[in-house]
């Protein structure tokens, strides 16, 4: 059901609607992609809201420009014909009124299309007072995490970090909700309503973190460190993959996000810490 609600009318419209329609009866809510998906995952983030809409906003113009481009061409192969050339439209070649009109009318529509689109891209660099860091390493092959605001926390004064790898089929708990080849062994724990910046780097080779229903995908790169940020809206269990190619178990290094309440992520750092 919670598909349906984050289809826009022309989402819907054009094909999105119609997976939500086959799958509204989705037993509870992850963050996975589905069987003959056709949409998006189901947005978590702002981001992920926004980035929707602006594809439902392109994808208007998109049909439009579409069909009539497919118009004009079934148009040519009519009148131009060789056999039954019966074409009487002298006034179409130098005309300067279609010049005119079809150099500012792709000009205006460039412009509808940019200008969300900018406020869009800006809006995704930017970094809201973080309450929450998380520093996330590719390596061959399996994800590393950090939460290094607590040192405090803990006796010794360590960082929580672990590392989080894909569980092998064998070991997934048989009729769970848990997904083949998503599943990891440590998931992320991070807060739902809080504004948490992600740095991503990578111990090896490129990898990339991706998490679709956040509308994130940021290269993991040795030796820099990237900056992206999260704003998780529900709570719920979020997957992604790697998605740079990164040797041979690039498909076997799975992200597995849990988005827990405030209080509940409290106790979580406290049972990690103590
Ligand atoms: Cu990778």
């Amino acid at each position: 059901m919670l598909r349906l609600k984050n289809n826009s009318f022309f989402h819907f419209f054009i094909f999105g609607g119609y997976s939500s329609f086959f799958f509204m009866n989705e037993p509870s809510y992850s963050g996975a992609a589905e069987a003959w998906q056709f949409g998006f995952q189901s947005p978590a983030t702002p981001l992920m809201e926004g980035i929707i809409n602006f594809h439902n906003h392109i994808m208007f113009f998109m049909f439009g420009v579409g069909v009539f481009v497919m118009w004009l061409l079934g148009r040519c192969l009519i009148l131009y014909n060789e056999s039954t050339n019966t074409a009487k439209i002298d006034n179409f070649t130098h005309a300067t009124l279609v010049e005119i009109v079809w150099t500012i009318v792709p000009a205006l529509i460039l412009v509808v299309i940019a200008v969300p689109s900018f406020a869009l891209l800006y809006s995704m660099d930017e970094m809201l007072d973080p309450a929450v860091t998380l520093k996330v390493v590719g390596h061959q092959w399996y994800w590393s995490y950090e939460y290094s605001d607590y040192e405090y926390l803990s006796e010794n004064g360590s960082n929580i970090n672990f590392d989080s790898y894909m569980l092998e089929e064998a070991d997934l708990v048989k009729d769970s909700a848990q997904f083949r080849l998503l599943e990891v062994d440590n998931r992320v724990i991070l807060p739902i309503e809080t504004h948490i910046r992600v740095l991503v780097t990578a111990a090896d080779v490129l990898h990339s973190w991706a998490v679709p229903s956040f509308g994130v995908k940021v290269d993991a790169c040795p030796g820099r460190l990237n900056q992206t940020t999260l704003f998780i809206k529900q709570s719920g269990i979020f997957y992604g993959q790697c998605s740079e190619l990164c040797g041979t178990n690039h498909g076997f290094m799975p992200i597995c996000v849990e988005a827990v309440s405030l209080s509940e992520y409290v106790e979580w750092l406290v049972s990690k810490t103590s």
